[in-house]
C-alpha cells in the first residue's frame, strides 16, 4: 500500500499513527495528494493528525528555523515576524476561475474598470499551477491537513484538505480549523466531490547547500490566490500571511463557501455571531458584517459598559447561515475554531475579553516584542518601567514609526475565550434575530438605523462603504465600496449574490427573517474626534436593536428617509459625558442625496446589467423618500 507513495521523488511518507495516514483517505483525495506531490517534489510528507504532540513538533521546528520566538512572559505563546512584503491579504492577486467570466464578476459599463473581483480563465489557472508549483517544495516538508469548517460531521459543516509547505500555516490551521484524525476518518463516509482541496506554497524551494534558513520565505512577485468553485479547488502561491495562506478561512469559508451556499440555498458571510442577554429579557443572537479591521472581533466579545447585560461570542469573522425548518429562522454556525484578530488597538480598556484570551496558546504575528518576553502594540497599555521594545522588524523601536505593523494579528483558540457561547459548537447553529451592517464612515452615516424591509436591508448591504484599512494592500484611508463587507470575498457575480439574498423569503417558506440594521461607530465631529465612544459602550446601541427585534416598539423609533433611527431618549447614555447623541444620530439630507448618487453610479458603473430590478426599485424609493424630506 505504501509503496505507491514511496515511488516518486523519494517522497517519504511520515505517518504518526498507522492506519490513519494518507492511505486511509478516499481515492480522490489520495490522487490529489499524489499529483501535488509529483508536481511540487517535497522531500517529505507529513500527514497531520491534529494532536498536541504534533503541535509541539511544529513549534520546535519553527523555533529552530527562526520563524518564531518564544514569549516567556506568557504561557505557550510565540511571535512570528514576516517578510515586510508579506503583511496582509493581496486582493489584486486574488482570482476566481469559471468557464464563463460573467459567473464570477459583473460586466462593468463600457470603459469602466470592474472592481468586484478578478476572473481568471481555466487555461490560465492551469498554466499558473503547472509553472509556479513545479518543484516549489523541493527540500521541504509537505504538510497534508485534513480539516473541517464547523464541528466535524455537523449538518452545516464542510470538510477540506489543505496541502502546505509552511509550518507556520500548518500550526495556524491547527488553531483556526478542526484538523486531523477525526476529520480524515469522516472523509470516508462523505461525498468526495464535496471535499474542498486547498494547495498552498510559499513559493521558495529549499536548497540544501544554503546554510542560513530564511525565517519567512515568500515570493511576492509571483503571488497568486486562485479559486475554482466548480472543482472546489483553491490554489495559493507566494504568501504565508493570513487570508492568503490559511485557506480554510477567506478562500474556503467565504469564496468557495458562498458558491456552495448559493447552490444549496444558504448564506456564507463575513459576519460575527454573538449572543446578547438583556437585564430582564430573553437572550437573542445577532450577526454583524463589517469590513476587515472595522470592529467585528471587538463587538463579538464586548464587555458591556452598562451593567446587567451578558454577551457571549459564537464567532468573530465568518458565519454560515442556513434556514432551520423547525424554528423557521436562520441559524448560524461559526465555521472557524480560532480567532485571528487585529492586535493594534486591543487593550484591557477596549477589549478585556481578548486580553484574557491571548496570553495563552497564542501565536502573534508582526507585533512588537518587549525585553521582558512579551508583546506590545499601538493602543495597548504602557509597558513597565525599564522595559524596552523591539519593533516588528526585529530592530530597537524608533519611536517615530509604529512598533507593531497595523495589521499585526493574534491567533488564539476560540475555546480560550472566557465568554465563548455555550452553544458555539452547536452543529445546528444558533437562531439569528438581527443582522447588522456597518463600516468606517467618518461622515453623515448615523450611529444606527434600521431598514424598512428585508429588501431595503439588502440595498443597505449593497451600498455599504468604508474607509480602507491595513487588512489588505490598499493605501490611505479612502472611503471604498465594500458591499456586505464581502467585496474581497465574493465567490461569484455580485449581482447574482444580491439576487440570492432577495430570494431568501421565496426559497424558505414561512421564514421569520432577521431584522436588518446599519451601525457606524466611526463618525467624527468637525474637529475630528469620534462622536461615539464605541467598544463596550456599543451595548447601548445593541440594546436598541434588541428592543426593536422583540417588539417593533415604534415609541422608540423615528422614521427618516433612510430608515428607522432611535428617538434620542431611547438610547441609554447614562454615565457618558461629552456625547452628542443628536449629532451622532443625525441624517443630513444633502449628504444622503450624495450617497444615493454615489450608490446609483456604483451600480451603473460596476454592474449595469447584473443589478437586480428590485435594487433599482429600492434606490428609487429611497430617493423619493429623501426628496420628500
Ligand atoms: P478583521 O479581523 O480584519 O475582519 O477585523 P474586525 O472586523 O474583526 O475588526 P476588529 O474588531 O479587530 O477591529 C479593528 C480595529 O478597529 C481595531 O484597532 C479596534 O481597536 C478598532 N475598533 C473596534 N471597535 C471599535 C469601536 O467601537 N470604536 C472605535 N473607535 N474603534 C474600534
Ligand atoms: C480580514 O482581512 O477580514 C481578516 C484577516 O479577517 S485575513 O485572514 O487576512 O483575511
Ligand atoms: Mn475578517
Amino acid at each position: 500500500l505504501f509503496s505507491r507513495f514511496f515511488n516518486f521523488n523519494n517522497a517519504k511518507l511520515m505517518i504518526f499513527k498507522r492506519g490513519h495516514g494518507i492511505e486511509s483517505l478516499p481515492e480522490k483525495m489520495r490522487q490529489y495528494i499524489i499529483t501535488t506531490c509529483e508536481l511540487t517534489t517535497p522531500k517529505e510528507i507529513h500527514f497531520c493528525d491534529g494532536s498536541e504532540k504534533e503541535m509541539k513538533i511544529f513549534i520546535k521546528k519553527m523555533m529552530s528555523d527562526g520563524t518564531i520566538v518564544p514569549l516567556p512572559k506568557y504561557c505557550n505563546c510565540y511571535l512570528a515576524r514576516t517578510d515586510p512584503r508579506d503583511v496582509a491579504r493581496v486582493e489584486s492577486k486574488t482570482s476566481i476561475t469559471t468557464k464563463d467570466k460573467r459567473d464570477t464578476i459583473p460586466e462593468p459599463a463600457e470603459g469602466v474598470v470592474g472592481k468586484l473581483g478578478n476572473w481568471m480563465s481555466p487555461e490560465e489557472m492551469d498554466c499558473h499551477i503547472n509553472t509556479k508549483f513545479k518543484g516549489c517544495m523541493k527540500g521541504k516538508i509537505m504538510y497534508v491537513i485534513p480539516f473541517s469548517m464547523g464541528p466535524p460531521g455537523g449538518p452545516l459543516s464542510k470538510m477540506g484538505i489543505q496541502i502546505t509547505d509552511s509550518t507556520y500555516v500548518a500550526a495556524a490551521a491547527g488553531v483556526m480549523t478542526r484538523m486531523g484524525e477525526k476529520v480524515s476518518k469522516l472523509m470516508n463516509e462523505s461525498n468526495q466531490n464535496e471535499i474542498v482541496r486547498c494547495t498552498h506554497s510559499v513559493g521558495v524551494p529549499e536548497d540544501s547547500s544554503s546554510k542560513k534558513p530564511n525565517p519567512w520565505p515568500c515570493n511576492p512577485e509571483k503571488t497568486l490566490i486562485m479559486h475554482k468553485p466548480d472543482e472546489k479547488l483553491i490554489v495559493s502561491f507566494g504568501s504565508g500571511y493570513g487570508g492568503n495562506s490559511l485557506l480554510g478561512k477567506k478562500c474556503f469559508a467565504l469564496r468557495i463557501g458562498s458558491t456552495i451556499a448559493k447552490s444549496e440555498g444558504w448564506l456564507a458571510e463575513h459576519m460575527l455571531i454573538m449572543g446578547i442577554t438583556p437585564p430582564k429579557g430573553e437572550k437573542k443572537y445577532i450577526c454583524a458584517a463589517f469590513p476587515s479591521a472595522c470592529g467585528k472581533t471587538n463587538l463579538a466579545m464586548l464587555t458591556p459598559k452598562v451593567p446587567g447585560y451578558k454577551i457571549e461570542c459564537v464567532g468573530d469573522d465568518i458565519a454560515w447561515i442556513k434556514f432551520n425548518p423547525k424554528t423557521k429562522m436562520f441559524h448560524a454556525i461559526n465555521p472557524e475554531n480560532g480567532i485571528f484578530g487585529v492586535a493594534p488597538g486591543t487593550s484591557c480598556a477596549s477589549n478585556p475579553n481578548a486580553m484574557r484570551t491571548i496570553f495563552k496558546d497564542t501565536m502573534f504575528t508582526n507585533t512588537a516584542l518587549t525585553s521582558d518576553g512579551g508583546v506590545w502594540w499601538e493602543g495597548m497599555e504602557d509597558v513597565d518601567e525599564g522595559v524596552t521594545i523591539i519593533d516588528w522588524h526585529g530592530k530597537p523601536w524608533d519611536r517615530k514609526k509604529p512598533a507593531s505593523h497595523p495589521n499585526a494579528r493574534f491567533c488564539a483558540p476560540a475555546r480560550n475565550l472566557p465568554i465563548i457561547d455555550p452553544n458555539w459548537e452547536s452543529p445546528d447553529g444558533v437562531p439569528i434575530s438581527a443582522i447588522l451592517f456597518g463600516g468606517r464612515r467618518p461622515e453623515g452615516v448615523p450611529l444606527i438605523y434600521q431598514s424598512f424591509s428585508w429588501e431595503h436591508g439588502v440595498l443597505i448591504g449593497a451600498m455599504m462603504r468604508s474607509e480602507a484599512t491595513a487588512a489588505a494592500e490598499h493605501k490611505g484611508k479612502n472611503v471604498m465600496n465594500d458591499p456586505f463587507a464581502m467585496r474581497p470575498f465574493f465567490g461569484y457575480n455580485f449581482g447574482h449574490y444580491i439576487q440570492h439574498w432577495l430570494d431568501m423569503p421565496k426559497l424558505h417558506e414561512g421564514i421569520k427573517l432577521p431584522k436588518i440594521f446599519h451601525v457606524n461607530w466611526f463618525r467624527k465631529s468637525k474637529d475630528g474626534k469620534w462622536l461615539w465612544p464605541g467598544y463596550g459602550d456599543n451595548i447601548r446601541v445593541l440594546d436598541w436593536v434588541l428592543r426593536r427585534v422583540s417588539s417593533d416598539d415604534d415609541s422608540i423609533a423615528v422614521k427618516t428617509p433612510i430608515g428607522f433611527v432611535p428617538k434620542e431618549d431611547s438610547i441609554n447614555v447614562e454615565g457618558l459625558s461629552d456625547v452628542n447623541l443628536k449629532e451622532a444620530l443625525s441624517v443630513p439630507v444633502d449628504f444622503w442625496k450624495q450617497e444615493i448618487e454615489s450608490g446609483t453610479k456604483y451600480f451603473c458603473d460596476q454592474m449595469p446589467k447584473d443589478t437586480p430590478d428590485q435594487m433599482w426599485k429600492e434606490l428609487k424609493e429611497l430617493r423619493k423618500r429623501l426628496e420628500k424630506g
